[in-house]
Formats: structure tokens, C-alpha cells, sequence
């Protein structure tokens, strides 16, 4: 069988590879001519274990071609993003410019699997968009029109681990018909052994916000115990080690704030489809979102009285060991320490960048150092990403400075 990917970024080309490697002959759709060069050529263009292999791998062997406008095939893979406007509204238009894009190639009897984090409903939206365009088809063969079929299986892959997970995870499908979800269950079944769980579409996209927001809740719950804890004068590390000992309590780590694109992302769809019920997962996205403010105003009262002070802030990933700067808290931090503290110097150690994002490179007070000389010089270290790269640190290296650490990683 044939398979379009519609979309080749971060889920997108790592199912597009895996599927290739299962000698399913597959076409890779994107509108970046850079990304579609470059895997041609057999490369990637970011970052992810083992992945390159299985690309290289498939481009030469011939099951995976990259191009800029859809093919037909028997099967599509939507994965394109799904971002957010002003006022937390979800913009679908990536969604609709892809099922617009794939409706020409249709001639009935194919699936159609929408991959991308959505909002309750945008699979159905896809699959109107796509109707819109070829009213000669259908969802359900009425007036003999053929039928396409189309499914929701959102991806749960953790980045740094997509190559394993893409294959031991358990995937939900969800189809807008009974037949749609056992179609797309067949596809993922070549290369998932995890099982395959059907249900309808609506619930599986709800499935895929509902885990990311707990999640986040439960964070939420665990960065307000660190401001209780600041309040109350205990260490709030010790204390969820001492809680967690009971046998159903199990409460997860508080840090600057919560980065990356799904977990600070997602819980917001759910708010806006339901923003009058869902108050639990607004609240838990406030109190993450202003976690950053607080590690701010602790850093102030940190230096405050010093003259020159001078910072040392480690980390600027959005969580550790990984090189990933997008929405991180560490990055908003650090660039708002050296802006609101003018007459102190910020020293950045990220062992896994070698040069400062292009909003810091001409900030005067900012800039990278290495671990040990930014340690050496500071009067206060920060603590944004518990790296492993940062384990290392002695107590005696920290002897007369304020350390103000929101991972707890030298406990
Ligand atoms: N974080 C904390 N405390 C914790 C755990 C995490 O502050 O105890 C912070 C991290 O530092 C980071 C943020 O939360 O800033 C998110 O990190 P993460 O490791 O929890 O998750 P992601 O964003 O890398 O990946 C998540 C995963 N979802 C779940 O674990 C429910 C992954 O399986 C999803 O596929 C991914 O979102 C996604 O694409 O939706």
C-alpha cells in the first residue's frame, strides 16, 4: 500500500520513516522546500535519536520520497501544527490548507488520519473541509457517492524517545465511523506493537488533551506547594519525598515554570471548548504560567543590596538533557532577569547550545559561560534545568553564594 504524510516535522517524518522501513511506500508532503531537499538528500533537519538512520535508511532503499504537493495514496497521515491565535481560539488553517491540499488526489476508498493535537471536533472539521471540496464523496456511500474514511490518532511520543515509543507505545484511534478506526487501527498495526485502542474521534482527541492536562494539573499542584513551602519556611523537596512514601500519594517534581510545546499547550483547548466547566485546568495553567515570576522575584531578593551582582543561571532548555528551547521557562527567566536587573551581569551555562538565542546575543549584561567559571564568578546561582551536565557541582563550589535552585538538584 501507499501512504502520504502530510507534514514532516517533528511526528510527521518519524512516522513517514517508520512506516518506510516496514516497506510501505511512502510519500513525505511538506511545504518547507529546505525540509523536502534535505530528505531527499537523506537528511534530517532537526534533531532526534536514531532517527536519521531510518531516514538515510528508507531514502536509499526507495520506500520514502519527500515532495511539496500531495500524491495519491492509499492512506494519509495529516501532522501538520496546530497553533494557537489570541484568546486561546485553536487556528485549524494548517488542518484545512493540508485536507484541501490532499482533496484533489481522492478518488474514494481512501483513509485519511488526522495525527496533529486538536481540539474537540477538528476531525470532523477536516473531514467537512475535505467534503467541501469533493462533493462527489462521502463519509457513509449516501447517494452511491464513494466513501472516504477518516480517523483521529493522536500521537503520545515523549521528544528524545520518539524512534522507541513510535513502536512500544499503546495508541488510541479514533474514527469518524466504526470502519474508519479499523482501517487506520491496520495502518498503525505495521509498525505499533503497543495495543491499538478504537473509540470515535471526539474521544480520542479529548484523550490526547486529557493526558497532557493532568499532567499539568498535577504539576500545577506541586509548583503551588513550592510557594506554600517558601511561605512556610520548609524545604518543599523533602517534604513531597516525605509525602510520597504513602502508598497512593504520588506527587510530581515543581520547577521555574512548565516549557515545551504540548503540555503548556494542550489543556487550553479543553478550556476553550468548555471554559465555563473546565476551572480545575485553567487554574493549574495559570499557576505554571506564573511560576516564572516568582523564581523572577526570588532572583531580585537574592541580589538585592549588591552592587555589581553577578548571576550565574544554568539552563535554558525547556526541561533536562535536552538541546529543545522552544517555550521554556529558563529562556523567559533568563531574559527577564537581565533586562529588569540592568546593573547586574547574567552568565548562562547551557552545555547543550553553543550560542545564545538571537534575542540575547546583543543583551550587554547576558552572556554564555561555562559551568565552572560562571559558578566561580557569581554572587547567586540559579538553578532553571537540573541537567545532568550540573549534578557534578560540589557543595564547596557553592560555599558563600545565595543558590537559589528551583529543580532541587543539589538536595
Ligand atoms: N515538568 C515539571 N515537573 C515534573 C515533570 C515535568 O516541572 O514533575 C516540566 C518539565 O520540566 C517541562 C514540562 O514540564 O518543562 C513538560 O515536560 P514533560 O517531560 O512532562 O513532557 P513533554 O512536553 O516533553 O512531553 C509530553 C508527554 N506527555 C505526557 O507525559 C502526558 C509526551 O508523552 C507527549 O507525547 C508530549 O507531551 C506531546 O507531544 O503531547
Amino acid at each position: 500500500s501507499t501512504v502520504g504524510v502530510v507534514g514532516l516535522g517533528y511526528i510527521g517524518l518519524p512516522t513517514a520513516a517508520i512506516l518506510a522501513s516496514k516497506d510501505v511506500k511512502v510519500t513525505g508532503v511538506d511545504v518547507n522546500p529546505l525540509t523536502v531537499e534535505a530528505i531527499n538528500r537523506g537528511d534530517v533537519p532537526f534533531v532526534e535519536p536514531d532517527l536519521a538512520t531510518y531516514v538515510g535508511g528508507a531514502v536509499q532503499h526507495g520506500t520514502l520520497r519527500a515532495t511539496a504537493t500531495p500524491e495519491p495514496a492509499d492512506a494519509f497521515i495529516i501532522a501538520v501544527p496546530t497553533p494557537f491565535q489570541d484568546g486561546y481560539e485553536p487556528d485549524l488553517s494548517y488542518i484545512q490548507a493540508a485536507a484541501e491540499a490532499v482533496a484533489p488526489q481522492l478518488s474514494g476508498g481512501e483513509l485519511l488520519i488526522l495525527e496533529s493535537t486538536s481540539p474537540p471536533g477538528a476531525t470532523q472539521k477536516m473531514a467537512d473541509w475535505i467534503l467541501a471540496a469533493r462533493p462527489d464523496l462521502s463519509l457513509d456511500g449516501s447517494e452511491g457517492r464513494p466513501v472516504i474514511h477518516v480517523a483521529h490518532c493522536p500521537e503520545r511520543v515523549l521528544p528524545g524517545r520518539v524512534m522507541i515509543e513510535l513502536v512500544t507505545n499503546d495508541r488510541i484511534v479514533g474514527g469518524l465511523t466504526p470502519d474508519a478506526a479499523q482501517y487506520a487501527k491496520d495502518l498503525y498495526a505495521v509498525f505499533c506493537q503497543g495495543e491499538i485502542l478504537l473509540t470515535d474521534a471526539v474521544t480520542a482527541e479529548m484523550a490526547k488533551l486529557v493526558e497532557n492536562s493532568f499532567r499539568d494539573v498535577n504539576i500545577a499542584f506541586a509548583n503551588e506547594l513550592s510557594l506554600i513551602s517558601d511561605k512556610l519556611g520548609i524545604d518543599v523537596w523533602e517534604l513531597i519525598r516525605l509525602a510520597n512514601h504513602h502508598p497512593r500519594v504520588n506527587i510530581l517534581q515543581p520547577g521555574p515554570g512548565v516549557g515545551g510545546h504540548c503540555i503548556a499547550v494542550d489543556p487550553w483547548f479543553i478550556v476553550n471548548a468548555d471554559p465555563e466547566q473546565a476551572r480545575l485546568i485553567r487554574t493549574a495553567r495559570e499557576v505554571n504560567d506564573s511560576k516564572p515570576q516568582r523564581v523572577i522575584e526570588q532572583v531580585e531578593k537574592a541580589v538585592d543590596g549588591i552592587e555589581a551582582p553577578k548571576i550565574a543561571a544554568l539552563g535554558l532548555a525547556f526541561k533536562a538533557d535536552i538541546d529543545d528551547l522552544r517555550e521554556s521557562p529558563a529562556r523567559r527567566i533568563v531574559a527577564d532577569l537581565a533586562n529588569r536587573l540592568s546593573h547586574a551581569e547574567v552568565v548562562v551555562v547551557e552545555p547543550h547550545i553553543d550560542k545564545l538565542p538571537s534575542e540575547m546575543v546583543s543583551v550587554p549584561n547576558l552572556s554564555l559561560g561555562s559551568l565552572e567559571s560562571a559558578i566561580d564568578a557569581a554572587d547567586v546561582v540559579v538553578v532553571l534545568v537540573d541537567h545532568s551536565d550540573f549534578k557534578k557541582v560540589t557543595f564547596n563550589h557553592l560555599k558563600g553564594k545565595v543558590v537559589v535552585d528551583t529543580k532541587g538538584l543539589w538536595q
